[in-house]
């Protein structure tokens, strides 16, 4: 950062003190002052005025603290508002302000601040001015690393980025910013008041994504994945995606069918798209928009997930290449300091685990939000400087300058390329229609509206300006805006002609009956990855204590048992990465396990050095990638989700350290991961694990708030299961990475189970049959017309009335406990036939530790009810309806377990007669 304080004058014991610095450590003052000492070094020997005259080092002092200034507040004097209001300017950037005049400069030669090219300071600061205050505003001095600033310094002060567009690209902007606002002045008479979201007043993006692509490409890259929002998106969808203008206008008549693959769909301006890009050279380029929602901002990290999974180089699955695949992402300049999830996702940009190469942004900054002004929307100066704080350069620009927008673009790949970065362009442009076209502006902002109306389209100014360099000749833009008018005149009769769709309607939820999968695993590949896991290099220590508990891992699988859930876990996940598919995970601590169950990454307690046993088990393995997350929800789940969607064999799970901190991460659960399918024909087979169960722990430890994932179950969206022991845990992991149909799975995660000997498996559940989404009483079983009363329940609750089953010892045969494993999809095949083995049961009875109003009940009492007739006695057991989740003591929380235990294995009530279940009516 800059050392240079903010002072009306120098004074000698400034310079001074700056000297002083300066010989302690020369990197302690910035660069202007560096150079100003060396030359007054080289000028001790002189005796000569004016170099030994301290009046005469002040003014130079004064020109290095001017340069300085330029350098670091140059952005506040460029006219970055296309509709011409002033630049906020700064005290800085006059030559006053440091004690010297503009005269002064005019007698200081160049070399003096290390500027042998320019004659004089005054030549060296008008040439400063020229590029630091002129059409980009810079803004990099915020950043950390000495060698980033004095790259852009040098990049920028020597014009390597500023490329004058020839004749020809000039003319071919033209073309697009004709073609872009065309489009949107024909779907205005075309489609009078239909929301559109247009561009117009940011048209230059178009020809900025357009010059990104190519540059992209131009370095190796195979593969462009973009992110927007609903601004704009249709003229990119058409113009960059290379969307068929036929199809914006079928959708517009309601006759497009946008995807086949799903039954509800979603509005215009919120599909994907993809597209092959022909490059100059012949070379291809694959360009993808993301599918987006409403909700702002959130499809960043989603993006980000995606870019990393496209990194991995195809074919190895082993290393990533960063320079294969950009990711861009645009904002609105009032959703970016806005959402938090902005914030979030620049903090995933530099690590490990997440990152991506460097992330090229464009705020689309129209200068407002909606009806709200910049003034409401932000507590910053510039709508991007959140962005500082993750030390991203950025360059501010003025959207009628295209050509400088179309630099800007060439600076940030080149930035991205030297350094892997992200990197952010605001460009600053204006909103020509109101929020949509159905909205009037003028209620809330009428002198904008006002200049808006009389501000000529970027199309027109750029045209004019090729028209007077003579580009191209008087006319040829009203020619050229005439053939493109005519185009879309052409392209329109045709589709109005068509009666109806060529889309046929979606299919629906697709089933979730896909061929079944082996899961089971033989016994001595198990017992051979089993030893592989608990081998590590002769010279590697693991913590002694820790080693003992691994240890115990050997026996676990020999006669006597005792597979718990973290060992169970490690199995699954290294027989699917010995069979070549990828594992990867993330979340809060969860290299150890949030319950210090999983170990995956060893710490050795002499050297710190970590040792991943699953990155080992064999030269051919898939690779195996666990990272403890930063402390995020939404932006780590979404980039999980992401990396899901792009990589078809990896295992991607991410894991709450309490279930219910996933709710901070609702908009991706909702937007995304239950309803992808249906709206965009998406998929993913992204794992969710959350810890869930009442343990005394409080309102916020307890609950994974069930309910809500199974009130968002319809058509197949995703699978929710509460796997009751180890083994079907490693079941349910293994049939999710090797099945065939990807939907997301939803996993209640045990805590005091997981290490509890009661639930523990044995090998022989693992090497045989797969998993279970009901698993039957196995003692009532044996005798069900003894069975009275049928108990139901999810989950970790079966051990608490086992427990109680076993301490009332020879009490409780009129019981049968049966669990259900997996809720969505409802298992009606498996539950009727349990149903059909007892006979003479009285009633059945949910037993839940939720309160009423949570938990699974409300999901389950209606099925319930489907599967056992209306004759039957459906009884509820659990906690009474509550506005939170757990008690907060320990002692009213085990009043409540043991009620609901003793009134689940309560003796049963005088027989009614006549009364049995059928399984008949589901
Ligand atoms: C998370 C979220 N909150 C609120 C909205 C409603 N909304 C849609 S657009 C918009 C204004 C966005 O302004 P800006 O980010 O500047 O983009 P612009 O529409 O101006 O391009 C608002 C408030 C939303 N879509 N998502």
């Amino acid at each position: 950062m800059t050392d240079l304080p903010i002072i009306s004058a120098f004074n000698d014991g400034y310079v001074a003190e700056m000297q002083e610095r300066f010989e302690r450590d020369p990197d302690s003052v910035d660069e202007s002052w560096r150079q100003f000492f060396a030359m007054a070094s080289q000028l001790r020997g002189v005796t000569s005025p004016p170099a030994a005259d301290p009046a005469y080092l002040r003014k130079i002092a004064g020109a290095a603290a001017l340069v300085q200034a330029i350098r670091q507040y140059g952005h506040l004097g460029v006219q970055l508002d296309p509709l011409g209001s002033p630049p906020a300017g700064a005290a800085e950037l006059k030559a006053e302000f440091h004690g010297i005049t503009e005269a002064d400069l005019a007698i200081i030669p160049g070399s003096a601040l290390g500027f042998e090219a320019d004659a004089t300071a005054a030549a060296a600061v008008a040439r400063l001015r020229g590029v630091y205050s002129a059409t980009i505003g810079f803004e990099f001095e915020h950043i950390e690393r000495d060698a980033e600033r004095a790259w852009f310094r040098r990049v920028i002060e020597d014009g390597e980025m500023r490329r004058t567009l020839t004749d020809e690209e000039k003319r071919a902007v033209l073309r697009r910013l004709t073609e872009v606002d065309g489009l949107e002045r024909f779907l205005a008479r075309a489609y009078q008041g239909y929301k559109r979201f247009s561009i117009e007043g940011n048209d230059t993006l178009v020809p900025m994504l357009e010059a990104a692509i190519e540059g992209a490409a131009a370095v190796g890259a195979r593969e462009v994945v973009m992110a927007m929002a609903h601004r704009g998106r249709i003229n990119v969808l058409t113009h960059v995606l290379d969307k068929p203008v036929s199809a914006v206008f079928e959708e517009f008549e309601g006759k497009y069918a946008a995807n086949a693959a799903s039954d509800t769909g979603d509005v215009k301006y919120h599909l994907g798209a993809e597209t092959d890009r022909e490059r100059q050279l012949g070379a291809r380029v694959h360009v993808s928009l993301m599918p987006n929602p409403s909700h702002l901002e959130m499809v960043n990290p989603v993006l980000e997930g995606v870019a990393r999974a496209q990194q991995r180089v195809p074919g190895t699955l082993r290393v990533f290449d960063e320079s294969s695949v950009l990711p861009i992402a645009m904002h609105g300049d009032a959703a970016f300091p806005g959402e938090g999830v902005v914030a979030e996702t620049f903090n995933l940009s530099n690590l490990r685990g997440y990152r991506t190469g460097g992330t090229l942004h464009i705020i689309v900054n129209n200068q407002i939000g909606f009806t709200t002004d910049p003034c409401e929307g932000r507590s910053t100066h510039y709508a991007s400087d959140l962005a500082k704080g993750f030390e991203v350069p950025i360059l501010h620009v003025n959207g009628d300058d295209a050509e400088a927008c179309i630099a800007s673009v060439w600076l940030g790949l080149a930035y991205r390329e030297r350094f892997g970065k992200d990197f952010l362009i605001d460009l600053v442009g204006y909103r020509r229609q109101g929020h949509n076209e159905a909205d009037e502006p003028v209620y809330t902002q009428p002198m904008l509206y006002a200049a808006i109306k009389t501000h000529p389209t970027t199309r027109e100014l750029w045209g004019r300006r090729l028209t007077t360099e003579g580009v191209i000749e008087a006319g040829a833009m009203e020619r050229l805006d005439a053939e493109i008018q005519a185009e879309f005149e052409k392209v329109h009769a045709l589709v109005k002609a068509k009666t109806t769709a060529d889309a046929e309607p979606g299919e629906g939820g697709a089933s979730m009956s896909a061929a079944p999968v082996t899961t089971a695993v033989p016994a001595e590949q198990l017992i051979a990855l089993n030893e592989r896991m608990l081998s590590w290099p002769s010279d590697f220590h693991p913590l002694p204590k820790l080693a003992r508990v691994l240890e115990r891992r050997r026996p676990a699988l020999a006669a006597e048992g005792g597979v718990d859930w973290g060992h169970a876990e490690a199995l699954a996940w290294a027989s699917l990465l010995v069979s070549g598919t990828a594992v990867r995970i993330s979340g809060q601590d969860a290299e150890r396990g949030t319950f210090s169950h999983r170990q995956a990454v060893l710490h050795d307690h002499e050297s710190g050095k970590t040792y991943t046993p699953l990155q080992h088990l064999a030269e051919d393995a898939a690779p195996f990638e666990i990272y403890n997350s930063p402390l995020s929800e939404v932006a780590v789940l979404a980039f999980e989700y992401g990396y899901s969607v792009a990589s078809r064999n990896t295992l991607v799970l991410w894991e709450a350290q309490f279930g219910d901190f996933a709710n901070v991460a609702q908009p991706i659960i909702d937007q995304f991961i239950s309803s992808d399918g249906a709206k965009w024909g998406q998929d993913s087979g992204v794992v969710m694990l959350l810890p869930h169960g009442y343990e005394g722990q409080g309102p916020e430890h307890s609950s994974a708030r069930l309910e809500r994932f199974l009130q968002m179950c319809a058509e197949n969206n995703m699978r929710v299961a509460y796997p009751s022991t180890p083994a079907q845990y490693f079941h349910i992991l293994r049939r999710q990475a090797l099945s065939a149909h990807r939907r997301p799975l939803v996993l209640m995660q045990p805590k005091s189970l997981l290490r509890l000997p009661l639930a523990a498996s044995h090998l022989s559940d693992l090497v045989s049959g797969t998993f279970k989404p009901v698993i039957d009483d196995p003692i009532a079983s044996q005798n069900p017309t003894n069975v009275r009363r049928l108990v139901l329940c999810t989950g970790k609750i079966y051990y608490d009335l086992l427990a109680g089953v076993e301490a009332n010892e020879g009490s409780t045969e009129h019981l049968a406990i049966v669990r259900l494993d997996e809720l969505y999809p409802w298992p009606h095949e498996a539950l009727a036939q349990v149903l059909d083995r007892y006979t003479d049961i009285d009633e059945v009875v949910w037993t839940q530790e939720e309160p009423r109003n949570m938990g699974a009940w409300s999901f389950v009492s209606p099925r319930l009810r489907g599967a056992v007739g209306n004759a039957m006695t459906i009884r509820y057991i659990g906690r009474p309806e509550r506005a939170s989740p757990a008690e907060g003591y320990a002692a009213p929380h085990a009043e409540q377990q043991s009620r609901l235990v003793a009134e689940t294995l309560a003796p049963i009530a005088a027989k009614r007669a006549g009364v049995r279940a059928t399984s008949g009516a589901r």
